[in-house]
């Protein structure tokens, strides 16, 4: 096995760790001898051992002298586990090919110089741009200390998601819908707004896919919404955030959301009367531990997440069929000339049933 295709090993192996180690990165690693592969780990849950522990303690024969390939620097810190570095250093690896750098402020490169001044190779950026967006979540988390934003769109192809009647159920095929599911099984969190919960009464869990299900945040500013939406009384429940006016958030229909174990969260609010997004969203990251959050609707909540350019990552499920005079998925974004439009670069495509899925991040 090459360096190439032990570090896609490493990823893959990384990626089981999905939605279950937040707020740590997925991290994967393979030990090679002879360029075959001695031993295998990665970081199951948060708190557990990390890849590289589990690596050598999964290896078959003695891993001195061997290749650590590992999509991620190795910890230099003792944190819920002790510092991978130290660990392959006591094992005298002689080499370590990583795919990127921990931006942790506690290890930043402290890694890479632990194993260098211990005479261990060491080879930094194999597939890197694959390891980044692996790990795309934990480095917008560690640089801008808010969550990773998702949204996504399900939409006709003139760009509408409901009739002018407001039908939207279903535009799009059951194909994106399972797509969907998978996608709500990698986030921490599903967000949508108060005309949506009302109008869809959503359950957003995961059945159509296998993961866990996310928590739900849903905005409402006044607390207008009613206690028999699913989200607040399944029995899920206690997964659900209703994110509201700090006017409001200790008032009588918020002590029912707690008492029915809805968990409120209250934000300041806009001139307008709307919350102020990018308080929401750092709220959630530093007191519910949300490190991504998929944004799933419905126009005003997609085009004010636009307008405040809070979006990193779109995805666009769009249908063979033309509604025309519905209502556009971003109707409130106000964009009076092409140099305001916001930008996205495109990241992939594909078939989904009879669906388009687009994917495209944001601009830097
Ligand atoms: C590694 N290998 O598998 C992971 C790493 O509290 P701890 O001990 O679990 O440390 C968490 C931090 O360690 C995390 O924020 C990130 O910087 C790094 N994650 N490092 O060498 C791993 N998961
Ligand atoms: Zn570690």
């Amino acid at each position: 096995m090459d360096k190439i295709q032990a570090m896609s090993r490493a990823l893959q192996l990384a990626m089981r760790g999905t939605g279950y180690v937040a707020p740590n990165p997925r991290v994967g690693c393979v030990i090679l001898k002879n360029d075959l592969v001695i031993g295998e780990g990665w970081h199951k849950k948060y708190g557990d051992l990390h890849a590289e522990q589990m690596a050598i303690e999964s290896s078959i024969e003695s891993v001195e002298g061997s290749t650590v390939v590992v999509n991620l620097e190795p910890c230099s810190h003792f944190g819920k586990q002790p510092p991978c570095a130290q660990l392959l250093i006591d094992n005298k690896v002689a080499k370590v090919i990583i795919g990127i750098s921990d931006p942790n402020p506690l290890v930043q490169g402290n890694g890479i110089a632990m194993l260098k001044s211990a005479g261990i190779e060491v080879e930094l950026g194999v597939l890197e741009n694959e390891c980044a967006w692996l790990n795309r979540f934990f480095l917008k988390n560690v640089k801008n200390t808010s969550p990773y934003v998702i949204a996504k769109i399900g939409q006709s192809l003139d760009g509408c998601i409901s009739t002018i009647r407001g039908e939207s159920k279903w535009i799009t095929s059951e194909h994106s819908r399972t797509i969907v599911h998978q996608m709500r099984a990698e986030v921490d969190a599903v967000l949508i707004g108060r005309v949506t919960a009302l109008k869809d009464d959503p359950e957003l869990t995961v059945r159509f896919a296998v993961g866990r299900n996310p928590k739900r945040v849903i905005l409402d500013t006044n607390l207008s919404l009613p206690l028999s939406l699913k989200a607040f009384s399944d029995s899920h429940r206690k997964e659900t955030i209703v994110c509201c006016s700090k006017k409001v958030a200790n008032s009588r229909k918020a002590e029912n959301l707690k008492i029915a174990g809805v968990q409120v969260l209250g934000v300041s609010e806009t001139s307008e009367n709307s919350l102020l997004l990018h308080e929401v969203l750092v709220e959630l990251y530093k007191s519910h531990q949300v490190t991504s959050i998929m944004v799933e609707g419905g126009a005003l909540v997609l085009s004010s997440f636009l307008q405040f350019d809070l979006v990193d990552e779109l995805h666009m499920f769009t249908a063979p069929l033309v509604i025309g005079n519905g209502k556009h998925s971003f109707n409130t974004l106000y964009t009076p000339t092409l140099a305001d439009a916001r930008k996205f670069v495109y990241k992939g495509v594909s078939s989904c049933g009879d669906d388009i899925h687009i994917i495209t991040t944001r601009s830097l």
